[in-house]
């Protein structure tokens, strides 16, 4: 990238922009007869207001499950899709600046590199092109890819950090920012009527954006691990319950012999790209605890330490299940005992849970996603 700024002589009476009063730069820099260019720093801000867009409204699209949420995950798509608009913006800046052989380029090349996966692998799992590659989900590696890109460029942002000047924020800049508003927009539409014209399988994506599958694909969330199947024996598994009424321990065969079960239909959509209907059967939280009357939230704990917290109105709905589709759960799909949670994505499903308890602290206090 080029850094004129530092070498631009400053002028006497110049403000902190370090550019004289006069007519903006794009007077003074446009060739006639050719449609005059954007400097290459605001070139670069767009860019990077548009991944930090991308990276954001991603992260959006896991707090999404109904219906009413799709324009969450649609304005992703469309603000993913804006970066294609932006390479060739990016493709004078990027050649300049190679020429320069910075020892950190190829940390550049990778940022670009990463953005190119991120986008393919969005669009291959959004049209349905491709929904699996090496092992994993597409959507996967697009999480993965988005991450990695957060981190990079973080750095590359810093390391070439630019100012834009007052004169920047011009009337063209709002018409250019307005113009690839509608182009990316555009393009959304047209990859989705296409998916739908082909017939191609991402014409049949939930609002969330995930598949449809018949059974739920053991998922792990980051660096969890999944117990010895020894180790979780339903003969032999305890829950620990904690609230009003003290401790006590209830052991899963109490649980599969409880008047309380109830079964129930619930689609759990996991954030790396599937979700799957399935018959669920368990006894509510509900009939398991009683709050005092300071609490204000249930925490439910696996016996790998991941825990989320839920507010106690979900009482009700919150679900400690021993069976999947009429048989008792695997241990991949958190047997001997998991939660069901309808209406969050499934991150919050917590697997293998060994305590569940009423808590005074607010039920927000957690992070936002696991970080286990
Ligand atoms: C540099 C970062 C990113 C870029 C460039 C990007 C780009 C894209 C693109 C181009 C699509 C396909 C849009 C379409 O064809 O309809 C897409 C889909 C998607 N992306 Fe990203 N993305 C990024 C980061 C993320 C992150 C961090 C997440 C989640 C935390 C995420 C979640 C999703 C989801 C769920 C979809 C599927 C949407 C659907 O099925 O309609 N993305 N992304
Ligand atoms: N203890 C524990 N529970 C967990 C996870 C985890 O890593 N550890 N992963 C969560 C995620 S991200 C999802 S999508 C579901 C996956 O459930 P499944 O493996 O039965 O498909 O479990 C959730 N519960
Ligand atoms: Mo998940």
């Amino acid at each position: 990238m080029v850094r004129r700024r530092a070498r631009e002589p400053r002028l006497p009476g110049a403000g902190r922009g370090g550019r004289p009063r006069g007519p903006p730069a794009g007077l003074l820099t446009a060739r006639p007869g050719r449609r005059s260019r954007l400097p290459p720093r605001v070139s670069n801000l767009l860019l990077l207001a548009a991944t930090v867009l991308a990276l954001l409204t991603g992260l959006a699209t896991w707090f999404v499950t109904t219906d009413d949420n799709r324009w969450v995950v649609a304005t992703h798509g469309a603000v993913g899709l804006l970066l294609l608009l932006l390479v060739p913006w990016k493709q004078r800046v990027v050649r300049t600046g190679l020429r320069r052989r910075r020892p950190s380029r190829w940390l550049s090349l990778l940022l670009v590199a990463l953005v190119v996966v991120a986008l393919a692998t969005g669009v291959l799992h959004a049209t349905g092109l491709a929904t699996r590659a090496g092992g994993q989900l597409t959507m996967w590696w697009h999480v993965a890819s988005g991450f990695a890109v957060a981190a990079l460029l973080a750095w590359h942002a810093l390391a070439r950090r630019q100012r834009l000047r007052r004169t920047d924020l011009d009337r063209r800049l709002a018409l250019r920012a307005a113009g690839l508003a509608i182009g990316a927009g555009a393009l959304w539409l047209a990859t989705s009527a296409a998916t739908h014209a082909l017939a191609l399988p991402g014409a049949a994506r939930r609002p969330t954006g995930s598949y449809l599958l018949a059974r739920p694909r053991p998922t792990i969330w980051l660096l969890d691990s999944t117990p010895d199947r020894a180790d979780a024996d339903p003969a032999t598994w305890q829950v620990r319950v904690d609230d009003a009424d003290g401790s006590r321990d209830v052991a899963v065969t109490a649980l599969a012999d409880s008047s309380d079960r109830v079964r129930r239909t619930v689609v759990i959509d996991c954030t790396s790209g599937w979700a799957s209907e399935q018959p669920w059967t368990g006894v509510p939280l509900a009939a398991l605890l009683r709050p005092g009357p300071d609490d204000r939230a249930v925490v439910v704990r696996s016996s790998t330490g991941y825990t989320r917290r839920f507010p106690l109105d979900r009482l009700d709905d919150l679900l400690l299940a021993t069976d999947m589709a009429d048989a008792p759960l695997d241990v991949a799909l958190g047997g001997p005992v998991r939660l069901v949670v309808p209406d969050q994505r499934g991150f919050a499903w917590v697997k293998w849970v060994v305590e569940v308890r009423t808590d005074p602290g607010p039920p927000w206090a957690q992070s936002p996603v696991p970080l286990q």
